[in-house]
């Protein structure tokens, strides 16, 4: 057989995203221009990854310029029709190109069309979501307004809509020593992004199900920007690792090789960057934000068994940490809340099955906040939650935090383990 090298992961995505007369016929590209050329030649192009991919990268970049700013259109409607919303990064496997050249596996990739392209547009809303904070983000803001400002443009993009389409999960606003899962609760005392803080902003939307789950590290002190460095190139390597049948413990080791290659310099003291050991990349399923597999950002994770599956969706976060145990514990009151879907049994608190009932129809199985609660009528929920939180019926995720003077960084991509190669779909020119 003829060696052809194998194509790299940029001219895959460019090849996805390239002008191509058989991803625009009949479709966006050809109502920009009215028809010139009339059947020019149907040729079915056999390229890779044959019909699979997304839009034209011109094609994208001509309706993302139809964004307002602020931007206010829904995604969906910039575009044509699904099959030319934005595709992620494509990888090739590690395996030579076999999956990537095979006809069945290019078959049974075209049988889950739809839901990738559930996962581009949600990371189209994403990636506009995030161009928008990044750009307003300043030292000043306080914590709820960065979160509110996250969550409202969102729903907006994602054109909210019931169960169909909406937020994935309560926008994260985590400083400093705080990991993860915090958002401000509604009787929260307000609080300022300072200068200095190391902010993780953990957001999600859907679009029927499938959640795209990313998170980028805000930091305005240059001294600091190794650890958001090392998290960052973390991250790439457990991306990077990922694949149908990779062990789940060598996915971690790759995290923490790159990881612990960092350090940073503080006022004349070295610290090393130190992956979080209790904290985890997890699959993700329709309406379930974690499927049950964890993804270990360390090399020997106890209790890790198993593989990545073919057709199964991971977010791939790493949390890094200096000046600390790197280590979380759970501290503070929750702000993320889940149904627990098999809780079975009597309701003794007529206000707590109300509420039940309210989260079942408005949530289901998808993470919510009090602050939601709140914006939804639901003022006085308190007592009716912590019932429901005590007996079961729903799981409390408090605040994730490292020791104290401590700061980690986080960087998070959703990835799709696709017959033929991996997808970053949630990657963006940002992060
Ligand atoms: C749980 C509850 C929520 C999932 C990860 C995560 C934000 O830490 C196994 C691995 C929202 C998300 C989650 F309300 N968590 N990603 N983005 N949080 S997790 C987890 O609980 S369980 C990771
Ligand atoms: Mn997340
Ligand atoms: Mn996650």
């Amino acid at each position: 057989m003829a060696a052809t090298p194998p194509p790299t992961s940029e001219e895959l995505t460019q090849a996805a995203n390239a002008a191509d007369g058989t991803q625009v016929e009949g479709n966006g590209a050809a109502a920009e221009e009215p028809k010139k050329k009339k059947k020019k030649k149907k040729k079915k192009k056999k390229g890779l990854p044959g019909d699979l991919i997304g839009g034209n990268a011109e094609y994208v970049a001509a309706q993302r310029a139809k964004q307002t700013d602020p931007p206010t259109k829904p995604v969906r409607r910039l575009f044509k029709n699904a099959a030319l919303f934005p595709a992620g990064e494509l990888m090739q496997y590690e395996d030579n190109g076999v999956r990537y050249s095979s006809a069945e596996k290019r078959a049974e990739e075209r049988a889950t069309r739809e839901w990738i392209d559930n996962w581009r547009l949600g990371a189209e809303v994403h990636r506009q979501v995030r161009a928008h904070a990044q750009k307003h983000i300043r030292p000043g803001m306080l914590l709820r307004e960065i979160a509110e400002l996250v969550e409202n443009t969102a729903r907006v993009l994602i054109d909210e809509n019931g169960l169909e389409a909406g937020l994935g999960f309560p926008c994260g606003v985590s400083v400093n020593n705080c990991a993860a899962h915090y958002t401000p609760n509604p009787d929260d005392e307000d609080i300022a992004l300072q200068s200095g803080d190391v902010l993780k902003v953990d957001f999600g939307v859907h679009y029927q199900g499938a959640i795209v789950d990313s998170a980028w590290t805000w930091c305005d002190d240059p001294v600091k920007q190794p650890l958001l460095d090392a998290v960052r190139a973390a991250t790439e390597a457990g991306i990077k690792a990922a694949g149908i049948d990779v062990r789940l413990v060598d996915v971690g080791a790759a995290i923490e090789e790159v990881m612990t290659s960092y350090e940073v310099e503080i006022d004349g003291e070295v610290y090393p960057v130190q992956p979080v050991n209790n904290l985890f990349g997890h699959s993700i399923e329709p309406y379930i934000i974690h499927a049950g597999h964890s993804v270990p950002i360390i090399a020997n994770q106890t209790g890790v068994t198993g593989r990545m599956e073919e057709n199964m969706t991971y977010a791939i976060e790493t949390f890094g940490s200096i000046a600390g145990r790197a280590h979380v514990v759970e501290n503070g009151d929750s702000s993320h809340f889940m149904l627990e879907p098999h809780a079975r049994g009597r309701i003794g608190l007529k206000s707590a099955q109300q509420l039940l009932n309210f989260i079942k129809r408005t949530f289901n199985t998808l993470p919510f906040c009090r602050r939601w609660l709140h914006r939804a009528g639901q003022t006085r929920h308190a007592g009716a939650l912590s019932y429901l939180v005590k007996n079961g019926f729903i799981s409390s995720h408090p605040p994730l935090l490292d020791s104290a003077g401590s700061l980690v960084a986080q960087y998070e991509h959703t990835i799709l383990l696709k017959p033929t190669c991996k997808e970053v779909v949630s990657r963006g020119d940002d992060y």
